[in-house]
C-alpha cells in the first residue's frame, strides 16, 4: 500500500516537475472522484500552509480521528479558469508529515548544553510559567528591544499563527523589529529606488498579461519549480504559453524544469553576473538607436543630459556610463564601454548571442520581462535587480499590454483577515539578516554601517542600536539556524548562553532550530486546525479561499498557539486586551463575516466546511504594472523624489557618500554591474575555491519544510549539480559522495553530473537539515557554506554567492 502510493506520488511529482503539467493531461477526462476505500471515512478540508507562495487545499480523509489518506482537490470540470487547485507532491505527502516520528509531543525544557538536543518533558503549566517568567524577566532587565522574532515563514495561518505571538508581545511593550526578508529584501530596495515603491518589484504584471506578449524573458524565473501549485503561476504560465505560443528565453546557470521539454532558448549565465549582460544589451540598444528616447525623456530621470538631477552632469548619466563617454553629443564609446565582448568574458555568454538577444528584445512587440528573486540573493543583489529593471525601461516597454517592469508576477487575491497584531511600541529595527550580529554585538550596530533603523541620530545621520538581542522567539521558522547563513558560526553563537539568554521555539517537529530551544512547545499542524485562509502571495491568476477544519484531534499534548498565547497573556497580565473578551469561536466567526463582506459570493460557513474551497479566476481582471503612470504620469506620479522612474537615484547617491561600507561593497547612484567577493571575478578566493555554488529552491522541499518526509527525499535526490567537465576533472561520477567545502565549513552530499548546469558552476537545493556532529555536516545543509556578510544597501542575504571546492569522499 505504502509502496503503491509512493509510485503514484513519483508519477505526480515528475508530472508537476515537467513542463507538460498535470492539469493539462486530464483536461478532457471526466472527473470521477474515487470511492473512499474505507467505509465511514470523514472528509475535512485543510491546506498546505508552507511558504512556496501558494497554499493549496487538500482533502483529508479520516476514520475515527485517524487520517487515512490525503487527496488533492478534484472538484471542478478542470477547464482552465475554473480548474482544480492541485497540490504538488509535498502537499500530497501531508499524512506522512503529520505522523512523522520526530513530531514534537510535549512541552520540553533543555537539560543538556544548548543545541545538544537534550530535553526533558515538562507540563504545560510549567512550560507556560517558565516562558512568561523568562520573557517578563528579559523585559525587566534588558528592555523590550532585546527581544526578537527570528524570520518565520513556515506556517501561514490566519487565526492561530505567529500573529498571536506578535500581538501578545505588542501588548507587553513590543520587541526589536526586523525589516526585509530572505526572499526579496534587495528587490524591495531596487524597486523602491527605481519605481518609488517596493510594489512593482514583487507585484509586476499578472501572468495573464503574457497572453498579450510575443516574447517572455525569464531571467532566473523558474515557475515550474518555485510556483508548482496546480492552480498557480506555473500552470498559468503553461496555459498561456500553449495558447499564445509566445517565445520564452530563459537565462539561468541551470537548464531548469521551466525549460526542459519545450522549444525554449536557454542561455546559461554565471551566477551574479547578470548585470554585465544587461549593460551589454543597453550598449547594443544605445549604439543602434533602439532605446525609446521619447519614453526616457518623458518618464525617467538620469538616462542622459536631458534628465539629470540639478547639479549632476552628463558624465554621471546612464548613457555616459554604458558608453564610457563623458562628452555630450559625442557618441564614440570609450575603452571601458560595456560591449558584448566585455560582458561575454564575465557572463560566459558568447558576444554574438548577446547581440542576437538585444535584437530580439528590441524587435519584440511586447516583451514581458521578469527578473527573478535569485538575482537579489547575490552579493550585489540590489544592483543586479536595478540593472535588470533597465531592460524594459530602455525599451519603453512597461505600463503597456503584454509587458512587465521586471517585477515578479502579481497574484490574485480574495480577502481573509489575519489575527490583528496591534502596533509595536518599539521603533528600533534591524535587517532580518543581521540578528546574529545583534546577538553578538547589537549595542554597537549603527545606522551607517549596519542599516539600523528607528534610532536617534547625530548630525551625520548615524546612531547606535544600543542593545543586544537577549531573547528569541522562533515560531514556524527554521531560520534560527538552518535557513540563516553560516550555520557553524550561528551554532557557536547560540551555544553561548551568556549572549542570547533565552530561546523559545514553537514547531511541530524536531528541526535543527528546535534543537537550540531552551523551551520547546509543540504546535498543532495544519491538519489539526480550523482557519479560513487565502491562497497566499504568489499563486497566480486564480484566487481562492479555503475553509480548513480539523478531522483529527491535536496529537499528543500539542496545542494551538492561540490558546497558548491566551494562557501566557493571563500570566503576563494582558488577557483581557489579548482576547478582547472574545472566544476562539467569536474570532473565527468575525473573520468569516469580514471575508464574506469582502467577497459577497462566498457561501455560508456551513457550506464552505463541506465544499472546502471558493475560487475566482482573475477576480480583479488582469494587471499591467505601472499602467496608470504610463497613461498619465502627472496625475499618477511615482513615489520617488522626482515622481519619475529613477535610473539615477539621488537617494542612493547620498547613501554612497555617507554610508560606511566594507571593502569591495558598492552603493551607486546608477544601476551597475559590480564584481563582488566570492563572485566569478574574485580570482584570489578562486585559487582555493574555484567553483561557484548557488542554492536553488528545490521541488523536493519548501525551504527546510518537508525535509523529514522520506518519500520526498527518495524522489528528489539531494545532490549537487555539476557539469561533466568539472566532474571529469575531479574524477567524479553521478552518485558519488562528495564533500563541498570552503572556509566556513564542509557538507556531505551526492553529486549529480549533468550538462544541465554550466561549467564552473554548481548548484544544490537549499533547505536540507543541518546534522551537527563532527566537522562535516552529513545533513547537506547548504547554509554551512554561505556567509553572514550582508549586501551593501539593505544588509540582506547574499545566499547564492558562494565559492567552494568539491572532492570525492
Ligand atoms: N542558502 C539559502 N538559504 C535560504 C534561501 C536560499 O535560497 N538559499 N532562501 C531563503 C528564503 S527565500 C526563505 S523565505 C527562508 C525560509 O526560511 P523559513 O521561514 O525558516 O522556512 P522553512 O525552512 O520552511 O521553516 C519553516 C518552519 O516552520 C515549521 N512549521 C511548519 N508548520 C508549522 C506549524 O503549523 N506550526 C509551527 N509552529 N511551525 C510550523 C517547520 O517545521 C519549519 O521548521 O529561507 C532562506 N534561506
Ligand atoms: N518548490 C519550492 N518552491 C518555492 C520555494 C521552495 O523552497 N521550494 N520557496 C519559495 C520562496 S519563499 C521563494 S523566496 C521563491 C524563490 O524564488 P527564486 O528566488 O526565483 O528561486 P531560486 O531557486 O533561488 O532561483 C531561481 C533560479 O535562478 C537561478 N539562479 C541562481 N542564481 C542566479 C543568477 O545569478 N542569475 C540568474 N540568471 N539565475 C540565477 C537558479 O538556478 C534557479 O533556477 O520560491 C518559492 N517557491
Ligand atoms: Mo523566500
Amino acid at each position: 500500500m505504502e509502496r503503491r502510493s509512493f509510485l503514484k506520488m513519483s508519477a505526480a511529482l515528475s508530472c508537476a516537475a515537467t513542463v507538460s503539467g498535470c492539469n493539462s493531461s486530464s483536461k478532457d477526462v471526466e472527473v470521477v472522484p474515487p470511492t473512499p476505500p474505507v467505509a465511514g471515512e470523514n472528509l475535512n478540508w485543510s491546506a498546505c500552509l508552507v511558504n512556496c507562495g501558494s497554499n493549496c487545499p487538500v482533502q483529508v480523509y479520516s476514520t475515527d480521528g485517524v487520517i487515512t489518506r490525503v487527496e488533492s482537490e478534484f472538484t471542478t470540470t478542470d477547464k482552465y479558469g475554473d480548474h482544480d487547485v492541485r497540490a504538488c507532491l509535498r502537499g500530497r505527502s501531508l499524512r506522512k508529515r503529520v505522523y512523522a516520528p520526530d513530531r514534537l509531543k510535549y512541552p520540553m525544557k533543555r537539560v543538556g548544553p544548548r543545541g545538544s538536543g537534550q530535553f526533558e518533558r515538562i507540563s504545560w503549566d510549567e512550560a507556560l510559567d517558565l516562558v512568561a517568567e523568562k520573557l517578563q524577566g528579559t523585559i525587566d532587565q534588558y528592555g523590550n528591544e532585546s527581544i526578537h522574532f527570528t524570520y518565520n515563514s513556515g506556517a501561514r495561518y490566519h487565526f492561530s499563527g505567529k500573529q498571536c505571538l506578535y500581538r501578545l508581545m505588542n501588548l507587553k511593550g513590543g520587541y526589536l523589529n526586523a525589516y526585509g526578508d530572505y526572499s526579496w529584501s534587495q528587490i524591495y530596495e531596487a524597486a523602491g529606488q527605481t519605481y518609488g515603491s517596493a510594489g512593482p518589484g514583487w507585484q509586476g504584471s499578472s501572468v495573464s498579461e503574457m497572453q498579450n506578449s510575443d516574447l517572455v524573458l525569464m531571467v532566473g524565473y523558474n515557475p515550474s519549480e518555485i510556483r508548482m501549485s496546480g492552480s498557480g503561476e506555473a500552470y498559468d504560465f503553461l496555459m498561456q504559453k500553449q495558447k499564445n505560443k509566445f517565445k520564452t528565453i530563459l537565462i539561468d546557470p541551470r537548464y531548469t524544469d521551466s525549460a526542459v521539454g519545450k522549444e525554449d532558448q536557454w542561455i546559461a549565465i554565471r551566477p551574479g553576473t547578470d548585470a554585465a549582460l544587461f549593460e551589454a544589451l543597453a550598449y547594443e540598444w544605445i549604439t543602434t538607436n533602439t532605446v525609446d528616447q521619447a519614453f526616457l525623456d518623458k518618464y525617467c530621470v538620469g538616462y542622459d543630459e536631458k534628465t539629470m538631477p540639478a547639479g549632476v552632469g552628463y558624465e554621471e548619466s546612464y548613457k555616459a556610463y554604458i558608453l564610457d563617454n563623458a562628452t555630450v553629443g559625442d557618441s564614440t564609446p570609450g575603452v571601458n564601454a560595456k560591449t558584448p565582448e566585455w560582458a561575454a568574458a564575465i557572463t560566459g555568454i558568447e558576444a554574438h548571442i548577446i547581440v542576437e538577444l538585444a535584437r530580439e528584445l528590441a524587435a519584440a512587440r511586447a516583451p514581458f520581462i521578469q527578473i527573478a528573486a535569485s538575482l537579489n540573493r547575490q552579493a550585489a543583489g540590489e544592483n543586479n535587480t536595478r540593472a535588470g529593471y533597465m531592460l524594459p525601461i530602455l525599451l519603453g516597454q512597461l505600463g503597456l499590454p503584454g509587458t512587465n517592469c521586471g517585477g515578479l508576477c502579481k497574484g490574485s487575491f480574495l480577502h481573509a483577515p489575519f489575527m490583528p497584531t496591534g502596533a509595536n511600541p518599539v521603533k528600533k529595527a534591524i535587517s532580518f539578516f543581521t540578528f546574529t550580529q545583534a546577538i553578538e554585538d547589537g549595542k554597537n550596530m549603527t545606522v551607517l554601517s549596519d542599516g539600523v533603523q528607528g534610532v536617534d541620530t547625530d548630525e551625520e545621520g548615524d546612531g547606535k542600536l544600543g542593545t543586544d538581542i537577549k531573547a528569541i522567539i522562533n515560531y514556524g521558522g527554521n531560520a534560527l539556524i538552518n535557513q540563516h547563513s553560516d550555520v557553524r558560526k550561528t551554532e557557536k553563537l547560540l551555544q553561548d548562553e551568556s549572549k542570547c539568554e533565552f530561546i523559545l521555539v514553537v514547531d511541530n517537529w524536531m528541526t535543527p532550530s528546535a534543537k537550540f530551544a531552551d523551551v520547546l512547545l509543540p504546535d498543532v499542524t495544519w491538519l489539526e486546525s480550523e482557519d479560513l485562509i487565502y491562497q497566499s502571495y504568489a499563486a497566480g491568476d486564480t484566487a481562492t479561499l479555503v475553509q480548513m477544519s480539523s478531522g483529527v484531534d491535536p496529537m499528543f499534548e500539542s496545542r494551538p498557539i492561540y490558546e497558548v498565547c491566551v494562557d501566557l497573556a493571563k500570566r503576563m497580565g494582558v488577557e483581557a486586551e489579548f482576547t478582547e473578551g472574545k472566544s476562539r469561536t467569536d474570532w473565527l466567526d468575525q473573520f468569516y463575516a469580514e471575508s464574506k463582506a469582502a467577497t459577497p459570493g462566498l457561501p455560508d460557513k456551513e457550506v464552505m466546511l463541506k465544499q472546502g474551497i471558493y475560487r475566482k479566476y482573475l477576480p480583479d481582471g488582469g494587471y499591467i504594472v505601472l499602467e496608470d503612470f504610463r497613461n498619465d504620469p502627472e496625475a499618477n506620479p511615482l513615489g520617488t523624489p522626482s515622481g519619475k522612474i529613477e535610473i539615477y537615484s539621488s537617494r542612493l547617491a547620498d547613501k554612497a557618500r555617507t554610508w560606511k561600507l566594507k571593502e569591495g561593497d558598492v552603493i551607486s547612484a546608477l544601476p551597475k554591474y559590480v564584481p563582488t567577493w566570492e563572485g566569478y571575478e574574485d580570482t584570489e578566493t578562486k585559487k582555493k575555491y574555484p567553483l561557484q555554488l548557488t542554492g536553488y529552491h528545490t521541488k523536493g522541499r519548501a525551504h527546510s519544510s518537508y525535509h523529514n518526509v522520506p518519500w520526498l527525499r527518495e524522489v528528489v535526490q539531494d545532490a549537487v549539480w555539476m557539469n561533466p567537465l568539472d566532474a571529469n576533472h575531479r574524477g567524479l561520477k553521478t552518485g558519488d559522495k562528495v564533500h563541498i567545502f570552503n572556509d566556513r565549513g564542509t557538507i556531505e552530499v551526492e553529486v549529480k553530473v549533468t550538462p544541465r548546469i554550466m561549467v564552473g558552476v554548481t548548484a544544490l537545493g537549499q533547505g536540507a537539515w543541518f546534522k551537527p556532529g563532527g566537522d562535516v555536516d552529513k545533513g547537506g545543509c547548504l547554509n554551512v557554506l554561505t556567509t553572514q556578510r550582508t549586501t551593501p544597501v539593505t544588509k540582506g542575504n547574499p545566499q547564492h554567492t558562494n565559492l567552494v571546492e568539491i572532492r570525492k569522499v
